[in-house]
């Protein structure tokens, strides 16, 4: 890995928003690629985060500062990451459940699928089963995304599903399901359409299900 990739991943990891934006303008100015940044350095350091809170060596306040540095750096790199095609091939609604405030992952999500073509709608966090039925109806999209970050949470995603399958409209969406708990078991369970373990996995995956 790169100096450049070492230090941004370092300087997300200690949440030091100055630093690592000047990081992020120089390790650009060198020609590393926005979603080397976010893969290769950005992403893995909310894990190193994760652990550390798991190990009892960070709290909450550590959270929180590597999250601010996380969305500022992500801002940052944003116009860099969805360059892209300017087709519209779809309509997207995306989300993070109900009782889940994390919304990192989604926006990368939403990033992802603007850069790959698609007409993204974010409802945000917190989502309730309610809302995603009444913007479905609404919109009529070809895509629903949930997102979740918590265990707990993640039965937000089965009660959405089966809140769109009550209102009619299951058959009219195709559903996606991640976030880093999530997995294509559980995604079989609650009967979604297709899990994907990231974001770009997650682009892929609209477009196979498109053709
Ligand atoms: C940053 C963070 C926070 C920030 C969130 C800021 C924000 N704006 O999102 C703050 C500090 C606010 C926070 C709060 C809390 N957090 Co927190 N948090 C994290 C942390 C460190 C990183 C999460 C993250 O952003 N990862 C990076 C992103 C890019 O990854 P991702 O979301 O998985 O997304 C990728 C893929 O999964 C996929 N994807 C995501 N969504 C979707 C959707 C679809 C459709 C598809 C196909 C793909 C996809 O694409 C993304 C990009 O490739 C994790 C640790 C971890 N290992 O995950 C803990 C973690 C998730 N948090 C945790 C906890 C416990 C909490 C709190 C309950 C703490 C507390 N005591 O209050 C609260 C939750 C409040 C709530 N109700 O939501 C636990 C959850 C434990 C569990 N098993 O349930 C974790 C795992 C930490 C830990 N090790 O214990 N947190």
């Amino acid at each position: 890995m790169s100096d450049h990739l070492v230090a941004i991943k370092d300087l997300c990891v200690r949440g030091k928003r100055v630093e690592l934006l000047a990081a992020i303008k120089a390790a650009m100015a060198d020609g590393i690629e926005a979603k080397t940044l976010m893969t290769d350095a950005l992403i893995p350091a909310m894990s190193v985060i994760g652990e550390k809170y798991s190990k009892g060596e960070y709290f909450l306040p550590h959270m929180m500062l590597g999250a601010r540095a996380m969305s500022e750096a992500m801002e940052a790199i944003k116009t860099e990451l969805v360059k892209g095609t300017y087709e519209r091939k779809a309509k997207a609604v995306v989300g993070t459940v109900a009782g889940d405030f994390h919304d990192i992952g989604k926006n990368i999500v939403k990033l992802m699928l603007e850069g790959g073509g698609y007409e993204v709608i974010d409802l945000g966090v917190d989502v309730s089963p309610e809302r995603f039925v009444e913007v479905v109806k609404a919109e009529s999209p070809r895509f629903v995304m949930l997102s979740a970050l918590i265990t707990l949470t993640m039965e937000s995603m089965r009660g959405t599903i089966e809140a769109l399958s009550s209102a009619g409209l299951r058959d009219k969406v195709l559903i996606g399901v991640g976030g880093a708990p999530v997995t294509q078991k559980f995604a079989d369970e609650i009967g979604a359409d297709f899990y994907s373990q990231d974001a770009y996995g997650c682009v892929e995956k609209c477009n196979q299900l498109l053709h």
